[in-house]
């Protein structure tokens, strides 16, 4: 039995697994949990983070408007299933108006460390790179730097500092609709000044495990366990008809991040249901967010669908580490397995 290092989360959306279920996380029944009109103005509501807020929830949501502009917007739930997101994007402050200044603003991540909560996101600044802020109230939200030069995207913190340093794991990218991307690790020390970068992992050339084949990305906030940091993710493959989005699972090493301990040669979920299949940008599963229950095991997957609604997928600590365990593979083109 793994153990989830963390805290009791005893009100965890949840629901038993179904009988026989092929994949290790299965969907909620009444997904989609937040549709396209999940505020006044959006388009789509989509790729976005949530995390245990007072006696509920609360998260960063990204909603592309109606004019199709993207952006980010706080959000609070008492259940976790059913969200109020508001009406207006959410409020940066920070010193250099160079940095608060808006281009767009899409699939944000929330790391909770001492106190306060860390919002990732992808930062429109001369080209996509990855934006920082922190809020204690998900009302005023303190803008950082950026992390990187342009262009990265899926900033992703781990939620603890490791090795006395802050980590993040980031995709870099060009400026479109990438057709290549590994994940690096890269250490801070202020949370300003990023450097010493490491390679994690990468694509999977080959059709070993061809539904990463052509890029991935990291996905929810890593779950730390007794067996090392269990990281959730997107793998892409090019195919005739565009991009499919779907997710796959490692398990990282505890102090040296960038070291894969296991990573599953089949996807985790992928894009069956009608509303994964169809909309916006069709054959899309995007994780942002994960909430885990250290009591229990139980883990709760927030994922973009489509690019149009939001999902909610179930799995336990033991079914994924199990799963990725075995049919870990040794992805010699991809990260090294330690
Ligand atoms: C990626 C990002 C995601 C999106 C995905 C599929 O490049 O833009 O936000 O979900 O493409 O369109």
């Amino acid at each position: 039995m793994a153990k989830i290092i963390g805290n009791a989360l005893p009100n965890i959306p949840w629901q038993d697994p179904p009988a026989e279920s092929r994949l290790p996380l299965w969907r909620y029944d009444a997904n989609p949990i937040i549709g396209r009109d999940g505020n006044k103005r959006s388009n789509s509501v989509f790729n976005s983070a949530v995390v245990p807020f007072g006696d509920g929830f609360a998260g960063v949501f990204r909603c592309d408007s109606m004019s199709i502009s993207m952006d980010i917007f706080a959000g609070f739930s008492k259940d976790g299933i059913h969200w109020t997101i508001d009406d207006e994007p959410i409020h940066l402050v920070g010193e250099d108006p160079e940095i608060t200044k808006r281009e767009y603003r899409y699939d944000p991540r929330v790391c909770y460390m001492d106190g306060k909560y860390y919002v990732t996101w992808c930062n429109g600044y001369h080209g996509p790179t990855i934006g920082i802020a922190w809020t204690e109230d998900f009302k005023t939200f303190h803008q950082l730097e950026n992390a990187f030069l342009p262009y990265n995207r899926n900033g992703v913190l781990f939620p603890r500092k490791i090795q006395g340093r802050y980590m993040m794991m980031s995709r870099p990218s060009d400026t479109g609709h990438t057709p290549f991307g590994d994940i690096f690790v890269s250490q801070s020390e202020d949370l300003v000044y990023w450097g010493r970068h490491r390679y994690m992992m990468g694509a999977v050339k080959g059709d070993e495990s061809a539904w990463q084949s052509l890029k991935i990305g990291p996905g929810p906030v890593p779950i730390e366990t007794d067996e090392g940091w269990l990281l959730i993710y997107h793998g892409v493959i090019n195919t005739c008809n565009g991009y499919v989005y779907r997710m796959g699972a490692a398990l990282l090493d505890l102090d040296e991040p960038w070291k894969v301990k296991a990573r599953g040669k089949d996807y985790i979920l992928a894009p069956h249901m009608p509303y994964e299949c169809m909309g916006d940008v069709p054959n899309v599963t995007f994780p942002c967010a994960a909430l885990a229950d250290a009591e229990t095991g139980r883990i709760a997957v927030y994922y973009g669908c489509a690019d149009t609604v939001t999902g909610l997928a179930f799995t336990t600590v033991d079914r994924l580490l199990d799963y990725i365990k075995s049919n870990s593979f040794d992805c010699t083109s991809g990260g090294e397995m330690v």
